[in-house]
């Protein structure tokens, strides 16, 4: 007989579900993910990692959180990377498209490899690493996956190790390929506080000059051409800026 109660459910292991970082909303698409704000959840679900415990002891440091994430200067990375070891991340694509993933990172070796998945089926092939020239910030090269079709919608896209390790994972930027659009991302800083960012674009698309303002403080702007390359990166001490840039 049926009385609704399950007979192997002990009452100790909470069932904890995949959500996404801090239970916010889905990260959009286009616009960039950090590594570190990975889904919420426990090991086998959201994440995998090789070693118990948070080695670089930053931002997620409950019993249960074993990825290995360190401070660096402008926000976090993870470190302590290995062959094996995933991370995924629940997002939203708000335009059926093509797109390119930069996989932002930092290696001092070439013997490492990537594969990234959208619910559970791969996208693109295995990814070679380069050696970027170290793992520090300063040495942070994007690594791309380009020309991947996604459909709109909510989905879990994975980061995934297949071969070495031991390089600084800092975040994803997923770029559209159907044109370039006025971006409003909301993003969460290290203490996981909102930071909600809208970027105004004139004139969008731009050939030569492009006029830049944000209702929040911007510390980094990356641009890419309409057909995904990257045209510039410029750092910025964090300020409410208007910038004036001129693209050659
Ligand atoms: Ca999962
Ligand atoms: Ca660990
Ligand atoms: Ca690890
Ligand atoms: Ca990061």
């Amino acid at each position: 007989m049926d009385n609704g109660i399950d007979d192997n459910c002990d009452g100790i292991n909470a069932y904890s579900p995949q959500v996404p970082y801090l239970n916010g909303p889905a990260w959009r698409i286009p616009g960039r993910i950090e590594a570190e704000h990975f889904d919420e959840g426990v090991q086998g679900i959201a994440f995998f990692d090789l070693d118990d415990g948070n080695n670089g002891g930053f931002l997620r440091n409950d019993l249960y959180d074993h990825v290995d994430i360190e401070k660096n200067s402008e926000s976090a990375n993870i470190g302590w990377t290995s062959k094996g070891e995933w991370l995924e991340y629940t997002v939203n694509v708000t335009n059926s498209g093509t797109y390119d993933i930069n996989t932002n990172l930092a290696s001092g070796g070439s013997n490492s490899r990537f594969q990234l998945f959208i619910d559970g089926n791969t996208i693109g092939g295995e990814i070679n690493i380069p050696n970027t020239g170290g793992i520090g910030i300063n040495q942070i090269s994007p690594v791309p996956v380009s020309n991947i079709y996604l459909s709109a919608g909510q989905h879990v896209f994975r980061f995934e190790i297949t071969k070495g390790g031991g390089f600084n994972l800092f975040n994803f930027d997923f770029v559209s390929r159907n044109g370039s659009e006025t971006a409003i991302n909301t993003n969460k800083n290290p203490e996981g506080t909102d930071v909600v960012t809208s970027i105004f674009l004139s004139p969008n698309p731009a050939k030569n000059h492009l006029n830049i303002n944000s209702n929040s403080k911007i510390n980094e702007i990356v641009l890419y051409s309409l057909v995904g390359n990257l045209v510039k990166q410029q750092f910025f001490k964090p300020a409410f800026i208007d910038i004036f840039l001129t693209v050659t």
